[in-house]
């Protein structure tokens, strides 16, 4: 019998993680846990989470309520920002009507100004995040700012979160990390042993994953079976091997990976928020200081928001060798100007120090551009 059998249904469950996770937030909610919505990665989930609460995503991926947004925010306006504030505004995302707080940092120009309109009818915190990770003050600042996010989640939902907890946490999300990590690794294998649009069911599906022990187990369970059916000898074609980076994607923004996919490619990795970005580094556990500890490794986040970002580009630099990566696709979202202005710096890395073929796309959350984009991924994998 093929051990393969099931592992759709399993990724299938990963997929359906988002909807399902309504009812389960609903329960936390009937608990009394209190409940942190985040829109980004540079939120350091390890406090809410010492103090027993749980995290969600709130990026929204579709653009169901952007006519809604647009209302009030300019049209000429990033998608995801557009429909977050959409699905808020709304209340047609359960997830923001049960978080107890909005936690924001001030990323792009976009994100950190919707916040303010945001906060008329939620309860919105901004980090201040700083737009460098180049010095000492930044650093400092960043510190502080997670220190000021501790005291406020401890004076809004009256507990004490205490470095004991904090580290706890640390351990917990690193545990979590390295199941990822393992998982997404598969992507290393040559022959491939899963689909790229498989890698991105089970790291959007975990994002709405409350257990995060029972979340852990799953996917090493998962990466388990994966691995055995292909040692077994259950291995996928070999196809041209992508490497998928830019604005973050899921939801709708899946037709990227689809398109690749359908005309021939096979996405073996994402460096994009949901991927490697959020995932690949760890908190060092060893650090006396645990607010220090938190502070270098969300600071080191590799996002367009900061200038300059060579984090970014030493991500790219490993995983391309490590994945063996013949192309890579950066996906710009509709005016979303730090990643369309870095995609200059991306193409020439990729193209001058890696020698290998480099394509943005620009989407946004519509499917008016599934056409165009199947065409413009048969050439680019037909280059290959
Ligand atoms: S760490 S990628 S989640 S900021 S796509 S809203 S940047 S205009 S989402 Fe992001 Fe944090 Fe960076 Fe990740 Fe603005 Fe660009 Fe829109 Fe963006």
């Amino acid at each position: 019998m093929s051990l393969r059998k099931n592992l759709p249904e399993i990724f299938d469950q990963f997929a359906d993680a988002r909807k399902n996770g309504f009812i389960a937030a609903k329960a936390l909610k009937e608990q009394n846990i209190p409940m942190v919505g985040t829109f980004c990665t540079y939120m350091p989930q390890e406090l809410p989470l010492a103090m027993g609460a749980v995290v969600v995503s709130l990026c929204a991926t579709s653009d169901e309520t952007i006519p809604e947004a647009e209302k009030e925010l300019p049209r000429n306006l990033c998608p995801l920002i557009k429909s977050s504030y959409g699905f808020g505004k709304t209340d047609k995302c359960p997830y923001f009507y049960f978080s107890d707080i909005v936690v924001g940092e001030t990323t792009c120009d976009g994100k950190k100004k919707m916040y303010e309109h945001m906060a008329e009818f939620k309860p919105v915190h901004v980090m201040q995040l700083p737009n460098t990770q180049q010095s000492e003050d930044a650093f400092t600042l960043w510190k502080n700012e997670i220190i000021r996010l501790k005291s406020l989640l401890e004076e809004k939902f009256n507990v004490e979160i205490t470095e004991t907890k904090i580290r706890e946490a640390i351990v917990l999300k690193n545990f979590e990390r390295r199941a990822l990590k393992r998982f997404y690794g598969l992507g290393k294998l040559n022959p491939p042993a899963i689909t790229g649009t498989d890698i991105l069911k089970v790291l959007y599906g975990t994002t709405f994953k409350f257990d995060r022990k029972a979340n852990i187990d799953e996917i090493e369970a998962l990466t388990d079976r994966v691995l055995a059916a292909y040692e077994a000898g259950e291995k996928l074609e070999r196809k041209p091997r992508i490497l998928v980076t830019g604005c973050p994607i899921g939801g709708v923004t899946e037709k990227i990976v689809k398109a690749i996919e359908d005309n021939g490619g096979q996405v073996v990795f994402f460096e994009n928020c949901m991927g490697a970005k959020a995932i690949e580094d760890l908190v060092d556990e060893n650090e006396p200081d645990v607010y220090e500890a938190l502070a270098k490794k969300y600071l080191s986040i590799g996002c367009s928001c900061m200038t300059p970002n060579p984090n970014r580009v030493a991500l790219l630099d490993r995983s391309i060798d490590e994945y063996q990566v013949d192309g890579v696709i950066d996906v710009i979202l509709q005016a979303c100007h730090t990643y369309a202005i870095e995609t200059i710096s991306i193409k020439k890395f990729v193209n001058a120090s890696k020698t290998i073929p480099y394509m943005s796309v620009e989407t946004d959350y519509s499917t008016a551009d599934i056409g165009q984009l199947n065409t413009r991924m048969a050439a680019f994998v037909e280059m290959l």
